[in-house]
């Protein structure tokens, strides 16, 4: 049977025999192509070609969604507050440039586009990305969540410096009305400069009743909002990294008794992640730090409930995951990376302390590992196998949220040759991340509406694995199914998300053969 699968729901009509629509629900049929390879002696290889075929199913039902953000009134919550509230308004306010409309640049849900095919001469035809398949649209959604400072989001706004003043005027009303509530606040894993802002704390020393709390807060908001679903989402402070202590961490049981006995070594991000994981809430770590212990991975598969992190991928690094993909895969050898930056906003305070710097500076230096590890010709026992990456953050208050980045490329080319890329980078950081955040919000909803079996299996359709690693175009350090390594090539993961969605329509992957041009 060919149809037009999606007629009713999106703009896109397919018209694949590989996919229907029945009852609410997309499903369609995949065989997923891919090549096992072994690795022989003398530098051989053997490559046996494999076809796996799924079915994966679609809940075409686009769910009232509540985003509950920890650190709501951090530059990162109010920003995304106000360009809610600001798109779903229609705002127009006025810049020296002029007048300036509201709009979701930097989003690839909402200001981007996939290929789809070709049209009839064989030239490429794009639809807006949001328009392949029923997706979440940030208008719609339901703004709250937590943080240790109890200003209001207007004043959290103001005190931001990152929207220009008249969007701000236009907002404030609105922004008003929403208080943070009050959140946990263990001030070991945060910088001491931070303790200022901690004027909005829940009470007590209990971590379980932490845990508890915020599961009711959950609970509350969804029923006030009469929220069909709810997603999590930490941008509140970089934590230091949690010691992984054997017996306190490392299995879910360990984790969960060291809650209970509010062992010192369990951080307020790790707080969060349990209470949503037990209620099968979505959460997502937009920060650096190992939230997710081992044992929270493991306390995340056995409730089948998603996670994903770590650390938003938005300026600076998003470059690297491009560039330094493309030096490796042009067979050049980048040598060393020398990444500075500096910011004068309250993130860039809290990393001018060592141990807060440290955790960024893991997630910032791990995003060239694949690469090296992709090209033996030019990472090997006798070049060697690392590139020299150094990370520099400074706190300089003057700039602001308009962080510097500079990054030198120095790599060797032909014969003994060198090549150095300078890059001068102005990165408005909370404009850059904001976008992040919605689309972390809509993929991870999006796939949590989705399952899958393989064909032919008899098995009931389950959801994907927990680490819902399809994140990591947004992620600085993707977590990954442990034995997995990380993808951290933009392209590569931009690839595979564009590949999932044109498999649940029935559409092969992107192809760039372009034989209706090559070929007579
Ligand atoms: P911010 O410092 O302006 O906001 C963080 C907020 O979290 C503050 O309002 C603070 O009071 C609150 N907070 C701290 N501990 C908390 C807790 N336990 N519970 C609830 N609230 C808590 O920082 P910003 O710029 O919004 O960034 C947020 C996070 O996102 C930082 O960790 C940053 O490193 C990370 N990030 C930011 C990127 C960007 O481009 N803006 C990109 C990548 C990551
Ligand atoms: C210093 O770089 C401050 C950080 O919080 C960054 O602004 C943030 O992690 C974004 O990093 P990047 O490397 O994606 O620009």
């Amino acid at each position: 049977e060919v149809s037009g699968v999606l007629s009713g729901y999106t703009s896109v009509h397919v018209f694949s025999n590989r996919a229907k629509v029945e009852d609410g629900y997309l499903t369609s049929v995949y065989s997923y192509e891919n090549a096992t390879v072994k690795r022989l002696a003398g530098g051989k290889y053997e490559v046996t070609p494999t076809t796996v075929d799924y079915q994966f199913k679609l809940d075409l039902n686009v769910p009232k969604t509540g985003l509950m953000l920890v650190g709501l009134g951090g530059n990162n919550g109010s920003t995304l507050a106000a360009t809610i509230f600001a798109n779903r308004l229609g705002i127009q306010f006025r810049t020296k440039d002029g007048p300036q409309n509201a709009n979701y640049y930097g989003s690839v849900t909402q200001s981007s586009t996939l290929k789809l095919g070709v049209d009839e001469n064989g030239n490429d035809v794009y639809a807006p990305f949001n328009e392949i398949l029923p997706m979440l649209h940030p208008n719609d959604i339901i703004i709250g969540g937590w943080d240790i400072n109890s200003s209001n989001l207007a004043d959290a706004m103001t005190r931001s410096k990152v929207l220009d003043f008249d969007l701000q005027r236009q907002v404030a009303k609105y922004m008003a009305n929403i208080n943070p509530l009050p959140s946990i606040y263990y001030p070991d894993f945060i910088a001491a400069n931070q303790s200022d802002r901690a004027d909005n704390l829940i009470e007590g020393d209990s971590k379980w009743d932490h845990v508890e709390r915020i599961r009711q807060d959950i609970q509350k908001f969804k029923t006030t909002n009469e929220l069909d679903k709810i997603i999590v989402i930490w941008t509140a402070n970089t934590e230091r990294y949690s010691h992984i202590i054997p017996g306190v961490n490392d299995t879910s049981e360990n984790l969960v008794k060291s809650i209970k006995s509010s062992h010192s070594e369990i951080a307020p991000s790790t707080i969060f992640a349990v209470a949503c994981i037990l209620d099968g809430v979505p959460f997502i770590n937009g920060s650096p730090q190992n939230t997710f212990v081992p044992g929270c991975i493991e306390l995340a598969e056995k409730k089948n409930s998603f996670i994903g992190g770590d650390d938003f991928k938005s300026g600076q690094t998003k470059i690297k995951s491009v560039l330094a993909q493309f030096l490796v895969d042009a067979g050049i050898r980048p040598v060393s990376i020398a990444s500075y930056n500096h910011l004068g906003n309250n993130d860039g305070f809290n990393l001018s302390a060592p141990q807060q710097f440290r955790s960024k500076e893991i997630s910032k230096k791990s995003v060239v590992d694949d690469m090296i590890s992709s090209n033996h010709i030019l990472y090997n026992d006798q070049k060697g196998k690392t590139i020299d990456h150094c990370i520099v953050i400074k706190y300089l208050p003057a700039v602001g949220d308009a962080k510097v980045a500079m990054d030198e490329y120095y790599s060797e080319l032909m014969l003994g040759g060198h090549n150095t890329i300078s890059i001068h980078n102005v990165c408005e950081d909370s404009l850059l991340a904001t976008p992040l955040i919605i689309d972390l919000a809509i993929i991870a909803e999006f796939f949590s509406r989705v399952t899958y079996k393989k064909q032919d299996s008899g098995d009931e359709f389950a959801q994907f694995y927990p680490v819902l690693s399809v994140l990591s175009y947004w992620l600085k350090a993707p977590l990954t199914r442990p034995g997995f390594e990380p993808v951290n090539g933009l392209n590569k993961q931009r690839t595979a998300l564009e590949n999932l969605l044109r498999a649940l329509v029935g559409l092969g992957p992107q192809n760039e053969l372009r034989l209706e041009e090559r070929l007579w």
